[in-house]
């Protein structure tokens, strides 16, 4: 088997980080998405929607979404486990993962396609929209801050794929898309500092 991979692209990275956390090696090849390698009409036979990381098992199965490809390796190698044991954890998680991507990776994607100068050679750019995503995110950022108040991770007690998720994620944000968390999203800044001085942060 073997993941199509790129090395910034924060999608891939959640996998990496996941698969680091769970000291599973995997074989990777590379797209390059930014010669735009996952819309030939090769790749897209693999996933549709053209994007990476896309996993692909020995016998052509393809699986893409990034926690999709985690929730394969968890069930094959459920230890240590990242996706929850009691069903209140698993639930949390759960929750997080979905409050990560849609609140946070959706609107701040908004701003990465119609505020980007990187991306403004894919469509005819709406600044409104982009406005709006950056609204969005700061509105989600105060939630999580909030969230992270007297807690070192985000969905349980320990470490989870949640963690995984959001790093690359944040990253992402803070940096190609220039939407930073405010001086005043302390709690973000601590979780940020401590999940990026992980061996994992590296993968
Ligand atoms: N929801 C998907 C998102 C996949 C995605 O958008 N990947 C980006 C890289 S981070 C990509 O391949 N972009 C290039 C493209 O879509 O052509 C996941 O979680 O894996």
């Amino acid at each position: 088997m073997k993941i199509y991979d790129y090395g910034i692209a924060p999608n891939p990275r959640r996998v990496r980080i996941f698969l680091h956390e769970k000291g599973i090696e995997a074989e990777y090849e590379k797209i390059d998405i930014r010669k735009r390698e996952g819309r030939t009409e090769a790749f897209l036979e693999k996933n549709p929607l053209g994007g990476i990381p896309v996993l692909e098992l020995d016998d052509g199965t393809c699986i893409s979404e990034s926690v999709a490809i985690c929730r394969y390796f968890e069930a094959l190698h459920p230890e240590p486990n990242l996706f929850g044991a009691a069903p209140g954890e698993i639930a949390e998680i759960d929750m997080w993962l979905r409050r990560i991507e849609m609140y946070l990776m959706s609107p701040a994607g908004l701003v990465w396609i119609h505020g980007n100068e990187l991306t403004a050679h894919l469509l005819e750019q709406n600044p409104g929209t982009a406005e709006f995503g950056r609204a969005r995110t700061y509105y989600f950022y105060d939630i999580l801050n909030k969230a992270l108040e007297g807690k070192e991770f985000l969905a349980s007690d320990r470490y989870s794929i949640v963690e995984s998720v959001a790093l690359p994620t944040l990253d992402f944000i803070t940096t190609l898309v220039g939407v930073p968390y405010k001086a005043e999203h302390t709690n973000i800044k601590t979780w940020h500092e401590m999940m990026s001085a992980r061996e994992s942060a590296n993968a």
